[in-house]
């Protein structure tokens, strides 16, 4: 298997880093050739050494002082600033060779979903080898209104890309197992998140369906979660597996 790009995105602070750091390390462990990626001009300190790295273009910093822009709109003109590079990221993946490229997206989550850019640098490095690995932070996650919420932000991502798209649970080592067992059993069941959401939210049952969750499901919005601890390295494996299931098993890469 050769080139697949997979894009780490979620929540501000929900482990994109960090499993992008430890994914790379359990995978030089197991003889797979990854390059890491930093598309985040912003970030002060990035867990992993990154083979390419748009701070050594521009920083969030150099664009605020240069166009005289707030932390925001100086995050608007980076990401047009990195699509415009993205050819120039596709010779030096190029040059690597790797088997792997593990891209870390920035922490405001939106800039990555809903600018044109990342479209740009998907579509510019390689479409067809690409995958997005949405994290569920745990600690979004542990009530089913913001475990819904979670599906709702995983959802848009998938809508917007329409490349395959995995789910993981983050920093689970954070979690009671019976938390653990709970957000799991939502996330492959969706009588069961409904149940727990009209429980929750009663005054909100008129109005709640559990069809909205099966036509995720139908969708291949709404699946099961691999759980991921980085800092105790499990679940790397099965993130693994998935990823060889979508390119290796000929499925219908944009559904499931
Ligand atoms: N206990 C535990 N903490 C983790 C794990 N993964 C990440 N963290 C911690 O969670 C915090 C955020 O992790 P990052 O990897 O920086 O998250 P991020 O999504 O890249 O953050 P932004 O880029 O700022 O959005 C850090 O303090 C990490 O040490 C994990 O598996 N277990
Ligand atoms: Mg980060």
């Amino acid at each position: 298997m050769e080139g697949v790009f997979l894009y780490f995105t979620g929540c501000a602070g929900s482990g994109k880093s960090t499993l992008t750091q430890s994914f790379k390390v359990w995978m030089d462990k197991m003889g797979y050739n990854a390059t890491t990626i930093n598309l985040d001009p912003g970030v002060e300190r990035i867990p992993y050494p990154a083979d390419i790295d748009v701070r050594d273009w521009f920083t969030l910093s150099d664009i605020m002082e240069e166009y005289g822009l707030g932390p925001n709109g100086a995050q608007i003109v980076a990401a047009d600033m990195i699509a415009l590079r993205a050819g120039e990221i596709r010779e030096l993946v190029n040059e690597m060779e790797s088997d792997y490229c593990l891209v870390d997206t920035p922490g405001q989550m939106e800039l990555f979903t809903f600018r044109e850019c990342s479209k740009i640098i998907i579509k510019t490095l390689n479409e067809e080898k690409s995958v997005i690995v949405f994290l569920f932070d745990p600690m979004l996650s542990t009530t089913p209104s913001n475990f819904v919420s979670q599906i709702l932000l995983g959802s848009t991502t998938q809508f917007r890309f329409y490349i395959p798209t995995i789910n993981v649970l983050s920093k689970i080592d954070l979690l009671e197992e019976e938390q653990l067992e709970q957000i799991l059993n939502w996330s492959k069941n969706p009588d069961a998140l409904y149940d727990a959401l009209v429980i929750e939210t009663p005054d909100m049952k008129g109005e709640l369906s559990v069809e909205l969750f099966r036509a995720f499901e139908n969708l291949g919005t709404y699946k099961e979660l691999i759980p991921i601890s980085s800092e105790e390295m499990t679940g790397l494996e099965d993130l693994y597996s998935m990823v060889q299931q979508i390119f290796a098993g000929g499925e219908d890469l944009a559904s499931d």
